[in-house]
């Protein structure tokens, strides 16, 4: 046996009594204990993955995770991380690396860093997202596989982690598959990598995994004080420990007494509670204590902070009631890119900017399309009052037959309503996106629509439909789904894909008793081509469209809301045509730079108007 051989033997036997695993999603990150390990890493590009399978394609031992180093001369060890580029993390490839620009595939990631181990901790490995495959490994031991570019994972690495020095290794593949959520084809670009934040999590070793608050609707307008819902579990089945709740705004200490299932769930009475809203973010400093307040002084109590807003979402007949009135969701759609040029978003600054440009176009509400966001764009949007439509990639044709692609979209939900269940501004979770009509579609959705509910019977449920039947420019909304949603949601293109200067015509029929919702509107532009407004991709064309669009829209019975598409121009490999395109989708307000086009005007003078109406 040579030295290599042997090493990986001995590994491998030393690893099969330590455990590692992949445990719940932890909840609120941001504000627990943690190293980041972003920053620089080392990335070997493997087109045939090499450091994965040998040559019969069978999975190797030899594998990129050992992170082998020959240790004599005669060793051979074809790759080395140590020799390989770095990369900064979090980052997309494509726009890091421009060989890989159009790059689907594996690529490996490598981070060295020195650990000192802490009395009483544990350590969680936990990464905001990597697109689309991970697989994980510390020290060259498997973690685990994580499947869904958009939603976090982590890893219980307590009884590996050594003090000193430790490797992380981890495989991203972000090749399209059918069977994949979302499947083959989708119209933005994508990226791959470690496109989130990585930290370790240092806990104690009895910490709260999660926890949700949620304020109760009223019951009887007269009612005093409000209720809030409580719930929260621990990462082990502890029977009778205590959590406190202590939100000293509202004058609440609380304690919970935890089941056999190491879960606490109750009641939390307030009054004069400020409810939040996009007029008045109001969020409130929130504690969760683990064994109650000390009874000596300074005493240690694993504490987790948060801040959370308290409202209550409804429907009621064709309206959305926000803290029980109606409201109009001036929205805007938005995909996760940089403000400036191309490239995932993944910063407070670049939430910011993109929220700020909704705001200037008098947005109260945007649609997070069409994965999960970053949670810095949830948070940021929660400070600033804007509501959230959060939706999964479940895209156009997914593989509807097949068992694993609902087990993946059903995950890939669970984790979002896991990492945003507290935040106050998301109000709707949508389930898909412009999916054909058809016995197992239906089937699929509708699991996935009582899934949703299970995990949150407090928010709406959306989905973005399409216009079955339109004929003598009379549209007619008709899809099976619509009793599984609460709110009738629709993409359209009048003015783009179809019925150019039609808009004045058109008449709507939305037979159900829900509000709705235009999900998407638009047409492209280039910006700074300018013409004659039929001319396509002049801002004259686009302008025109928003312009007949929004007339068309005050005629739809019931509308509640829209986000037209989309904010910003979007890389998308579909969108080829030279010196117009040039891979991007043209169909933003602001061009890929950030200027805005005349189209912008129109849609902000709308909504000037819609929030004069809605007062
Ligand atoms: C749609 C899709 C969106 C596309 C858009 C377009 O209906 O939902 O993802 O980018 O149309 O530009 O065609």
């Amino acid at each position: 046996m040579n030295k290599l051989l042997a090493a990986f033997a001995i590994a491998t036997t030393l690893s099969a009594s330590l455990q590692a695993q992949e445990v719940p999603q932890l909840g609120n990150v941001l504000n627990r204990e943690k190293i980041s390990l972003n920053g620089d890493w080392n990335y070997i590009v493997d087109v045939q993955e090499e450091g994965y399978y040998d040559y019969r394609m069978n999975p190797t031992p030899w594998g990129f995770f050992l992170n082998a180093k020959p240790q004599k001369p005669e060793d051979l060890v074809e790759y080395d991380f140590d020799k390989a580029p770095t990369m900064s993390i979090p980052s997309d490839w494509n726009t890091k690396d421009e060989k890989l620009f159009f790059y689907e595939g594996t690529v490996w990631f490598k981070k060295s860093f020195n650990y000192t181990r802490k009395q009483g901790k544990r350590a969680i490995l936990y990464f905001g997202a990597v697109n689309y495959e991970a697989i994980v490994y510390l020290n060259g031991k498997k973690l685990g596989r994580h499947e869904g570019g958009f939603t976090p994972f982590n890893y219980d690495v307590t009884d590996i982690i050594k003090e000193g020095e430790n490797f992380v290794i981890v495989k991203v593949d972000n090749k399209r598959r059918k069977e994949n959520v979302p499947t083959q084809i989708f119209d933005w670009w994508n990226y791959g990598g470690i496109t989130r934040d990585v930290y370790l999590v240092e806990t104690d070793e009895v910490y709260i995994e999660n926890y949700n608050f949620s304020l109760k609707k009223l019951s009887d307008p007269k009612q005093k004080f409000r209720e809030i819902s409580f719930s929260a579990n621990l990462n082990q089945k502890l029977e009778n420990k205590c959590i406190a709740v202590s939100i000293p705004e509202l004058k609440v200490y609380q304690s919970f007494m935890t089941d056999n299932e190491g879960k606490v769930s109750g009641v939390i009475k307030v009054k004069n509670v400020e409810l939040w809203s996009p007029e008045n973010p109001k969020l409130y400093a929130v504690k969760l204590i683990i064994g109650g307040a000390p009874r000596i002084q300074g005493e240690y109590r694993p504490t987790l902070a948060d801040e959370i807003g308290f409202r209550t979402i409804e429907t009621q007949g064709k309206k959305i009631l926000l803290n029980g009135k109606p409201i109009f969701l001036r929205g805007i759609s938005i995909h996760e890119e940089k403000p400036n040029g191309g490239g995932r978003a993944n910063s407070v600054e670049d939430a910011k900017q993109l929220l700020s440009w909704a705001k200037e176009l008098g947005c109260n509400y945007v649609r997070l399309a069409h994965y999960p966001h970053n949670e810095y764009m949830v948070r940021e949007a929660e400070r600033e009052g804007i509501l959230v439509w959060s939706e999964i990639p479940v895209y156009w044709t997914i593989a509807w037959e097949n068992p694993a692609t609902l087990t993946n979209a059903k995950n890939q939900l669970k984790d979002m309503i896991a990492r945003d269940q507290n935040r106050a501004n998301v109000i709707i979770w949508s389930i898909a996106n412009e999916t054909p009509h058809g016995e197992a579609r239906e089937k699929f959705l509708s699991q996935l629509s009582e899934y949703a509910r299970s995990l949150d019977s407090t928010r709406l449920i959306s989905m973005a439909m399409e216009v079955t039947s339109a004929a003598n420019y009379h549209n007619k909304l008709q899809d099976n789904m619509n009793k599984y949603v609460d709110v009738i949601s629709f993409n359209q293109y009048i003015g783009w894909y179809r019925d150019v200067d039609d808009a004045p015509k058109m008449t709507w029929e939305i037979p159900y008793d829900k509000p709705v919702i235009v999900s998407e509107f638009g047409g492209g532009a280039r910006y700074g081509l300018h013409g004659e407004k039929n001319q396509r991709w002049t801002e004259e064309f686009q302008e025109n469209l928003y312009r007949e669009n929004v007339a068309m829209l005050d005629k739809i019975d019931g509308l509640a809301g829209t986000t037209p598409w989309i904010l910003k121009d979007f890389r998308s490999p579909r969108r080829v045509l030279v010196g117009t395109q040039d891979y991007y989708n043209r169909k933003g307000l602001f061009s890929d730079n950030g200027e805005k086009k005349k189209a912008f005007y129109i849609m902000k003078e709308w909504y000037e108007k819609k929030k004069e109406q809605w007062r």
